[in-house]
């Protein structure tokens, strides 16, 4: 059925298109209602408004807190002008109907991006608008909600083809738009409680909102769908962000190795210059060197096999040197925070070369939360940001550690926290020499690492494998000695590891007989 629009709460903040929709509406004989800035904004463009607080008999309080909530205003929104009890109450309480609402929200999203403190963006939390925008939304049988200004030349269509009136399929239309609009508004709002507390309110508000996914070729697999989804609110910048300057668009799995990579080189976001390879979203090589280019090299030779298509991450904005030799060997993606005029054309030549741009390296040391999905529900746990400082490091050996052995431990550690459990790393001069991950014990990963550091070494032309004078981290406790004593056959001097099992005396007898330095390091680094 269609309605004739003769009264009209005009409530906006972005009062972009107001006037001109104001002046088309007064045209047809509307009746104007508003809020104090926007009544000013109509006034100001000359046109005749009565204020809320003329209907309510109250004046707008508590700094605009409290300006529409009314029953003159909700009773005037929702009341079934069709039902005898409504129209009733309508003339008891001298209630007058509203047909069109023109309503946009206080700028909540933006007062979060801007960086506002938290009063300001508890004041730009709307409560009055999404009322009234839920009231006249409910009632679409007989009210136009209209949330969005881009909707305001379809509303004047739809008035002048119906002489002033609206369609019910359009009512039915805007009210669902306006739905949304609240739910994604309230989604924002949730988001941001989870997002600004994040330690201290666990578990977070869910369902998150997302916004419309991004296709993607496939999953896992070719017979797999998958789609990208990115927070509809306030996030962190991570590897979704990024700009991509060139090549084919990411799959699946360029998203999640690109992804390993880039939370692996934030770890060192404030160390010298870093690269990482990763390959299966595990790395294969990571160095740190007087450059990005020495980094890219001392990277690649861990493990220049498995480097092969792989994705790399640096640390420092790329230039041409670095990207040169990163186009020696075929590789699917590289993040940078940013590309020098160099690079970028060396890349251009590679077709099929991904370069992304993050621009700021993410902060390794903030909250977050990951997500997977099991059969019939889904797994939450907070990001693991756990972080270890020199100080928390206590020496459970005879030996302590040499000052390089120490920063190998730690380098070791820290990549170490980015491998697949069951992870060992030998490190040696600030560069992996040898990655084990993923096996189902310790010991294995241990054997495969110093395999893998010995054909390096091989192929390198080396006269011994890298891992010869490494330290060597475990992301668990080693709960028998044997990974330990693996360890020592590959010519690790020092090792970093959590402690906590019951036969860590035996662990650390076996280390002092070796002549090893063992450092606990009490936190623990599982990744599956
Ligand atoms: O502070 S509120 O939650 N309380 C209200 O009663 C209320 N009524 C409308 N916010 C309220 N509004 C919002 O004010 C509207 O959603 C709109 O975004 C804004 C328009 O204010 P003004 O007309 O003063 O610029």
């Amino acid at each position: 059925e269609n309605i004739t629009i003769k009264r009209a709460l005009l409530s906006v903040s972005d009062k972009s298109g107001l006037a001109d929709l104001g002046k088309d509406l007064a045209a047809m004989g509307v009746a104007l209602i508003s809020t104090g800035g926007t009544a000013k904004a109509l006034r100001d463009a000359g046109l005749e408004v009565a204020d809320i607080s003329e209907v309510t008999n109250f004046p707008e309080m508590m700094d605009g807190r409290v300006k529409t909530l009314h029953p003159k205003v909700h009773g005037g929104l929702l009341a079934r002008r069709d039902d005898a009890g409504h129209v009733a109450s309508m003339e008891e309480h001298d209630i007058a109907g509203i047909d069109l609402v023109i309503v946009n929200l206080y700028p909540f999203a933006q007062t979060v991006a801007k960086g506002a403190a938290r009063d300001e963006i508890i004041e730009n939390i709307d409560i009055g608008g999404p009322s009234m925008v839920r009231s006249a939304a409910k009632n679409h049988d007989f009210v136009t909600i209209v949330t969005d200004p881009s909707d305001y030349d379809t509303l004047l269509a739809e008035l002048k083809e119906s002489g002033g009136a609206t369609s019910i399929d359009f009512r039915k239309k805007m009210a669902a738009k306006a739905f949304a609009a609240t739910a994604s508004y309230d989604g924002m709002i949730a988001q941001w409680f989870g997002f600004a507390d994040q330690q201290q309110m666990f578990p977070p508000t869910l369902p998150l909102t997302m916004s419309q996914p991004t296709e993607l070729r496939y999953g896992e697999n070719p017979h797999q769908m998958a789609a990208l989804y990115l927070p509809d609110g306030p996030s962190a910048r991570g590897i979704a962000q990024a700009e991509q300057l060139q090549g084919k668009a990411l799959s699946y799995n360029n998203y999640n190795d690109a992804d390993a990579a880039l939370e692996l080189v934030s770890e060192f976001r404030d160390g010298p210059p870093t690269v990482v390879i990763v390959k299966h979203a595990n790395p294969c090589g990571v160095a740190s060197g007087d450059s990005i280019l020495e980094a890219y090299k001392a990277a690649l030779a861990c493990d220049s096999v498995s480097a092969f298509g792989g994705i790399i991450a640096v640390n420092r904005p790329l230039d041409g040197a670095a990207a040169e030799a990163m186009t020696g060997i075929f590789t699917e993606v590289v993040c940078a925070p940013d590309a020098d005029t160099d690079a970028r054309a060396i890349f251009a030549k590679k077709k099929n070369l991904r370069l992304l741009l993050t621009g700021d390296l993410p902060d390794p040391a903030r909250g977050g939360i990951g997500l997977k999905t099991i059969a019939g529900g889904y797994l939450l746990q907070s990001r693991d940001n756990g972080q270890i400082t020199e100080d928390d490091l206590k020496c459970v050996t005879k030996r302590e550690p040499s000052a390089q052995e120490k920063a190998d431990c730690l380098f070791a550690w820290t990549v170490a926290k980015h491998v697949k459990s069951n992870a060992i790393v030998y490190a040696k001069d600030g560069a992996t020499a040898g990655v084990g991950a993923g096996q189902m014990n310790r010991l294995e990963s241990a054997r495969i690492a110093a395999w893998k550091a010995k054909d390096a070494a091989e192929k390198a032309g080396w006269s011994e494998a890298r891992t010869i004078g490494s330290a060597v981290a475990s992301d668990a406790f080693f709960p028998f000695a044997d990974g330990l004593m693996a360890a020592v056959e590959a010519g690790a001097t020092a090792v970093i590891q959590p402690g906590g099992s019951i036969r860590d005396d035996e662990v650390i007898a076996a280390a002092d007989e070796a002549g090893l330095s063992m450092l606990f390091t009490g936190m623990r680094h599982f990744r599956h």
